[in-house]
């Protein structure tokens, strides 16, 4: 059963921010999805500011020449939204793919994102878009990069007032992008794995690369060895071989060995093999 709260229904972001600094024992919900399951379990928080309804925090558009993500914009509107589509494409797909119909309706990105579970969806395409996060509180705004701000599994850098409003992301010209997920089964499921990658390439020799793996590690990180020893060579069978052998090494530097590891890192060998080859 959920424990008992009082519900707070902000009529703008000033007013959810000033509500978030004056009321003791106030916690910020959104979609939802994340935060009802903890309360089964017996969080609880005596009122809940529902920002889900905010139209300021809602949405995607161009800002200072990087793409402005409303923090509450649920996964349904970000994957089908036109410019995340056009822009994000990694984005927009690792959002058509999360949880089911009812989930994606319900769940928002900036939930996501301060829930920081090691297996979001979300946040290795926003890594490769070298995303920040702006967060505001009565007092102050301020923005971070989304690799700072994720501290640890399900740890973030954010205050207990503080409002995470909107993503900045970078627009990336001239890359091809993706993401690709595996799971147990295609809906209902979280990732046991997740890759994101933008490549930009002359001449059959990557120029840029730029590589996020979530679910193998306590948070999703960037392959930056990987990036860097690929950057300036061709796109050949060898070089790939070591580029994966590097990302692989790379894992393991950071997890330890782990059961999990005997299924996932062949799948992420055999999957970076595809990806970086260009099929
Ligand atoms: C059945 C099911 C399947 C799922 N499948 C997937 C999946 O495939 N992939 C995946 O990545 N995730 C999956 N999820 C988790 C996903 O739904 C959540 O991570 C979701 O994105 C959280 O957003 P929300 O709006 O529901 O957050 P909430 O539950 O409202 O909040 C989560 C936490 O973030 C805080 N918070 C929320 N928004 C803000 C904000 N703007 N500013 C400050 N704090 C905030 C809340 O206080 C709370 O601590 C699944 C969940 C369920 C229940």
């Amino acid at each position: 059963m959920l424990p008992r709260f009082l519900s707070i229904l902000p009529k703008s972001k000033q007013e959810a921010l000033v509500t978030l600094a004056d009321t003791d024992g106030a916690a910020v919900v959104a979609g939802g999805t994340d935060l009802m399951v903890r309360m089964k379990k017996g969080e609880s928080h005596k009122y809940l500011i529902d920002i889900s309804g905010l139209k300021e925090l809602w949405g995607a558009n161009i800002l200072d020449g990087r793409i402005n993500i409303g923090s509450v914009t649920s996964f349904r509107a970000l994957s089908m939204d036109p410019l995340v589509s056009t822009l994000a494409p990694a984005l927009s797909q690792a959002a058509s793919w999360i949880g089911s119909p009812q989930i994606r309706s319900m769940a928002t990105i900036g939930g996501n994102i301060v829930n920081a579970s090691p297996a979001a969806d979300t946040i290795p395409p926003l890594l490769v878009h070298d995303a920040r996060v702006v967060l505001e509180s009565r007092d102050q705004v301020r923005a971070e990069r989304l690799e700072d701000f994720i501290t640890g599994p399900y740890k973030t850098a954010i205050s207990s007032k503080e409002i995470l409003s909107a993503l900045r992301i970078e627009q990336l010209d001239g890359y091809t992008e993706g993401y690709r997920r595996i799971a147990k089964r295609a809906a209902w499921a979280i990732s046991r794995l997740g890759v994101a990658w933008a490549i930009s390439e002359s001449d059959n020799t990557f120029t840029d690369v730029r590589l996020a793996i979530g679910s193998c590690t306590p948070a999703p990180f960037r392959a930056r060895n990987v990036e860097l020893f690929l950057i300036g060579k061709k796109r050949e069978a060898p070089v790939i071989r070591e580029a994966v052998s590097l990302c692989l090494s790379e894992i393991r530097r950071i997890s330890g060995e782990r059961p999990s590891f005997a299924y996932k890192l062949p799948v992420v060998r055999d999957l970076l093999g595809l990806l970086l080859g260009g099929r």
